[in-house]
């Protein structure tokens, strides 16, 4: 008995060591790639951007030794069960089967780890609904199965992304399943509000080194951001079940200086001077609009008003008509 007892403990304090070595072996060896997945990876992708520095450091700093402690004590407590009380070594059990202790404690720890963990939870929540303000917009809409990206404030329209082809990706010496053929652009250090929509089914913009997963929905548009740190390219994946080619619809984003942001955007044929443009035309939208509505309610009854357009509103239409 003691003998096997032992043999038992020298094998799990193997095995222990075994996979501590292994766990930080893959860590050593790993260098974790930027932007994209690492083979034989474990952690989570490295931070290119605030919100995942503050998701990395909830996960790692808060979540996982508490998961580690909860984890090793109820091992111990099973196993001390095992060992203490079974048939051979207890063979008379007790008979209560209450202890009010005991029930307030394993009641209460649970409720106060909870509450402890909302805590920094509802921090990194708030966290991404406090978007700073941003620089500039980008529309991503989900589609079955590839994305389409739109750049309102410099007027470049919807264009499409589609995965690169396995010998075309092979080529260019980027990771087949992850490259796009239109990448979505970026400047570096510029907050970047993101509107996710989708038009047929339900899909998810997901970009794990920024931190980002948002559903895109039909019919709806959900809105997140980001303010990359570093130039280079960040690949992601659409991150609900959407259909057959759900694995095949990739979300690649450069980040590169506003010099070549500048450029890419000409390119698309937008208006490098982007938000600056935008907020220029909003200044000038408001203005006709409210001559429009000051001219509907001095015509009385809207009916009438939507009857016959009132004589002030009427070149307003015709220039919109034109
Ligand atoms: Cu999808």
């Amino acid at each position: 008995m003691k003998s096997s007892l032992q043999g038992m403990r020298t094998l799990a304090a193997g095995t222990a060591a075994g996979a501590m070595t292994a766990f930080w072996g893959v860590q050593a060896l790993a260098q974790d790639l930027m932007g994209q997945p690492t083979p034989k990876g474990i952690g989570l992708q490295p931070a290119a951007a605030p919100l995942k520095h503050d998701a990395i450091w909830f996960h790692d700093v808060i979540l996982m030794p508490i998961i580690t402690i909860i984890t090793l004590f109820v091992a111990a407590l099973l196993i001390w069960v095992i060992v203490r009380y079974n048939a051979r070594a207890n063979p008379v059990p007790a008979k209560f089967s209450h202890n009010t202790t005991i029930e307030v404690i394993w009641t209460l720890v649970p409720v106060l780890i909870l509450v402890f963990i909302s805590i920094f939870s509802f921090r990194l929540l708030f966290a991404y609904h406090d978007m700073p303000r941003p620089d500039l917009t980008v529309k991503a809409v989900g589609y079955q199965w590839y994305w389409g990206y739109e750049y309102p404030d410099h007027e470049v329209g919807e264009f499409i992304s589609n995965m690169l082809p396995e010998e075309d990706a092979r080529a260019a010496g980027v990771p087949y399943l992850l490259a796009a053929n239109e990448p979505m652009v970026v400047p570096v250090g510029k907050t970047v509000r993101v509107l996710v929509t989708a038009a047929d089914v339900i899909h998810s913009f997901a970009m794990p080194a920024f931190g980002l997963k948002t559903d895109a929905i039909p019919g709806r548009v959900n809105e997140t951001w980001f303010t990359a740190e570093k130039e280079g390219i960040y690949y992601g994946q659409c991150s609900e079940l959407c259909g057959a080619d759900h694995a095949y619809m990739p979300i690649e984003i450069r980040v590169v200086s506003q010099a070549e942001f500048d450029a890419w955007i000409a390119s698309k044929g937008g208006n490098p001077a982007g938000l600056a443009a935008a907020a220029a035309a909003d200044a000038a939208a408001p203005a006709v609009e409210a001559a429009a509505a000051d001219a509907a309610t001095t015509e009385g009854e809207t009916q009438d008003a939507a009857a016959t357009p009132p004589e002030s509103a009427a070149p307003v239409a015709a220039a919109a008509a034109n």
